[in-house]
């Protein structure tokens, strides 16, 4: 019976809508066009027992609905319908467009259905536009790129659009954070998209996108899970400075990794916000650039599966902010026990590693004459000689800091070293077997970081 009651209403609807006026709308000489726009907007909507679009009626000024708001210098004008999750079905009205005074649209979280409307375009004023977690289908309208110059915020994560990736998003100077993971779009990324010179985000994975890597493109954050391949351009990151993460991993990314990602000018460190590098599981070739270590607020750190050779540069020690490292799976040539190639391998790499940025020493130092690894020296001294293993850089900054910080936060601090030459020690035994596992060594990171803090 409800059912039916629907029925005779949507098709009321489609009646009213075609004699111009909106269903329950009061004569129109009296509605503001806004509210006009508005009940069209509702009209193509249902909402389970009307929920919270019960609001939406005429004994309340449209102001007041729920996820509307006005702005204040223009009373009747909406700057703003925030609607995510308020289990909306339909279909998103082209009268949308006719609510020229919005800032954010936020329809997000919903089930909506059919096409993204072009008359979205008219919305010259907006900023930010959700219509991530949907089930929109078609393509993302090209008028989008064209008309919304001030939009900064686009989310179409999780929907059905198909279709190319319009060029003209490459238009729109002030984006920032750029999301339409999880879609069927098609095609090459646009060149042009290397221009969003204030993008932090770009998040296109889950998608079904082809072909060579634009060499125009000038970040690359989060490309995870494409169906892309190619080498990346040498000057691929140079030139983005707000970039903090990158994702491209499970790619058919192959060639050497830019220079680029890690040179960074010493005074303008275009790349400083750099605290996610994820570029496991593609084909890199090549070793790892010595300046990776200038990325200071670097917290993770994946190359694993990957077919990279050389050697771990020193300059990785310089990553104080590095929790997690993931170098297994290549070709790395390991320090002191030979070139075995293993997992294993890598968590030996890393604790002579530790080691080596601790004790500020290398394996082939002087000191270790007579069979002395480095192992070897940390082990016998550890506990008795701790201030004489700790390298020099590390036991000046202790030092100074021991003049003006209390004594305690000093004694923390060896103590902190301690645990991580006894974590280095760990990942160091000669038997792989004995070596710590991944999961051990994140978890005692965190557990000395926990103490420092
Ligand atoms: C419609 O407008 C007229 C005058 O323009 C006013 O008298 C009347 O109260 C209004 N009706 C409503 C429902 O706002
Ligand atoms: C109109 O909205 C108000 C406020 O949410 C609500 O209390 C009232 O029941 C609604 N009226 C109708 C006819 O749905
Ligand atoms: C959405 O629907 C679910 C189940 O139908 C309900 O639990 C939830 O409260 C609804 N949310 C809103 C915002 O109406
Ligand atoms: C409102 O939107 C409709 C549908 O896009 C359009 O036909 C109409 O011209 C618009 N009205 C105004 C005043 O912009
Ligand atoms: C956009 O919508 C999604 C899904 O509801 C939500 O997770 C996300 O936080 C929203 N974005 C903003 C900026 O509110
Ligand atoms: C980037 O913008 C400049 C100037 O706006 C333009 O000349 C150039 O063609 C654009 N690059 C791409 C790849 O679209
Ligand atoms: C890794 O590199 C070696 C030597 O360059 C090559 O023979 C091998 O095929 C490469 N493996 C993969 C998976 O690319
Ligand atoms: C980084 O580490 C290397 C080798 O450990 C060192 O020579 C260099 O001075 C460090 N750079 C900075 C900026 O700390
Ligand atoms: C203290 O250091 C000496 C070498 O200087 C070593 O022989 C001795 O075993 C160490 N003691 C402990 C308890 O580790
Ligand atoms: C593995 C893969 O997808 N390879 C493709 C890379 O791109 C070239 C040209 O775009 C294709 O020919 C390959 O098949």
């Amino acid at each position: 019976m409800e059912g039916a009651i629907r029925l005779l209403w949507l098709s009321l609807l489609c009646i009213c809508s075609h004699a111009g006026l909106p269903p329950g709308s009061r004569s129109s000489s009296n509605a503001t066009a806004d509210e006009l726009a508005l009940l069209y907007f509702k009209s193509m909507l249902s909402s389970p027992s009307e929920g919270l679009l019960a609001s939406w009626n005429s004994s309340n000024h449209f102001c007041t609905w729920a996820g509307v708001s006005c702005s204040r210098q223009h009373r009747e004008r909406v700057v703003s319908l925030l609607m995510n999750s308020f289990n909306l079905s339909g279909r998103i009205s082209p009268f949308l467009g006719n609510l020229s005074f919005l800032r954010e649209v936020d329809l997000g979280g919903n089930q909506l259905v059919g096409e993204i409307p072009v008359e979205l375009s008219h919305l010259t004023r907006l900023q930010v536009l959700n219509l991530s977690y949907n089930q929109l289908q078609g393509e993302i309208p090209t008028e989008i790129g064209l008309s919304l110059k001030k939009l900064v915020y686009l989310n179409l994560d999780r929907n059905s659009l198909s279709g190319e990736i319009p060029p003209s998003l490459a238009d729109l100077p002030l984006m920032e954070d750029l999301t339409i993971v999880y879609n069927r779009l098609s095609g090459e990324i646009p060149p042009s998209l290397g221009n969003l010179t204030n993008l932090r985000v770009l998040r296109l994975a889950f998608n079904m996108l082809s072909g060579a890597i634009p060499s125009s493109l000038g970040l690359l954050p989060r490309l995870s899970q494409n169906l892309l391949n190619g080498s990346i351009p040498p000057d691929a990151f140079s030139k983005l400075p707000y970039l903090q993460s990158i994702f491209m991993d499970h790619n058919f990314f192959h060639g050497p990794i830019p220079r680029s990602i890690g040179s960074i000018p010493s005074d303008i460190s275009n790349l400083v916000n750099l605290a996610y590098l994820d570029l496991s599981e593609n084909s890199f070739t090549g070793s790892l650039p010595a300046s990776l270590g200038r990325l200071k607020n670097m917290a993770l750190f994946y190359v694993f599966d990957n077919n990279m050779s050389g050697s771990v540069p020193m300059t990785l020690g310089n990553l104080t902010e590095l929790n997690y490292m993931g170098l297994s799976t290549n070709s790395f040539v390991e320090y002191g026990a030979g070139n075995v190639v293993s997992t294993n391998g890598d968590i030996y790499s890393y604790g002579i590693l530790i080691l080596e940025v601790v004790t500020g020493k290398r394996p082939t130092d002087s000191t270790f004459g007579q069979g002395l690894s480095l192992r070897e020296y940390v082990e016998l001294s550890l506990y008795n000689r701790t201030m004489d293993i700790i390298g020099m850089r590390l036991s000046l900054s202790l030092k100074n800091e021991c003049q003006d910080i209390d004594i305690f936060s000093h004694k923390r601090k060896t103590d902190c070293l301690i645990d991580l030459l006894k974590l280095g020690l760990s990942c160091t035994e000669e038997m792989p077997s004995s070596r710590m596992s991944t999961g051990d060594i994140i978890k005692g990171l965190h557990a000395i970081k926990g103490h420092l803090l």
